[in-house]
């Protein structure tokens, strides 16, 4: 039996358990930028509240910068958004663009670079069952790349 002395301290152990067990749970995705052209690998996740996902910069030259599903070679401008900056990949770069996740809302994003866009290297994080990766490379196909201003939503930051 618990006296009532003891339950305070009873409830900040629940609490220390219940705070490292969420964080024992946030996942890490990893994409792969630039694995044999110009692709995103995995194109589609699904990723929770506190996971990260980890951009590698794997070959040819590349960034990832989100966008609206509807524009999807433009900059988002507002809301849950990135730009990682373009980076030189190689096979065992292990600079990787690491973005949290805050919110399940559909993310979308491309690469700024040259034509890349434009020729599919587009993919999305939780995005909506009617606004799949498929239809959002076939609306980017001859739209120019908008730039992003610099580099944010996220950091650069170096795995073992
Ligand atoms: C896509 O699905 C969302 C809900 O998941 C809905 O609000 C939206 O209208 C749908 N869009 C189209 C084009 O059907
Ligand atoms: C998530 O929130 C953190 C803390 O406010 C912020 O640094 C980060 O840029 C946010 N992630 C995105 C994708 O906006
Ligand atoms: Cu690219």
């Amino acid at each position: 039996m618990l006296t009532t002395s003891t339950s305070p301290l009873l409830h900040l152990a629940l609490a220390l358990a219940a705070a490292t067990t969420s964080t024992v749970h946030a996942a890490s995705h990893r994409i792969d930028v630039g694995r044999g052209g110009l692709t995103f690998t995995p194109d589609t996740i699904t990723a929770a509240v506190g996971d990260t996902v980890d951009f590698y910069f794997v070959g040819g030259t590349h960034d990832a910068v989100t966008s609206e599903y509807a524009t999807p070679c433009s900059p988002r401008a507002s809301g849950e958004r990135f730009s990682s900056g373009v980076q030189a990949g190689s096979a065992n770069n292990k600079n990787v663009f690491r973005v949290t996740i805050n919110s399940t809302e559909p993310m979308y994003y491309y690469c700024s670079v040259g034509m890349h866009c434009a020729n599919g290297m587009v993919a999305a994080i939780n995005p909506l069952a009617n606004q799949t990766v498929a239809d959002l490379k076939t609306s980017a196909r001859g739209k120019s790349a908008g730039k992003p201003t610099g580099v944010y939503g996220g950091v650069m930051t170096t795995v073992p």
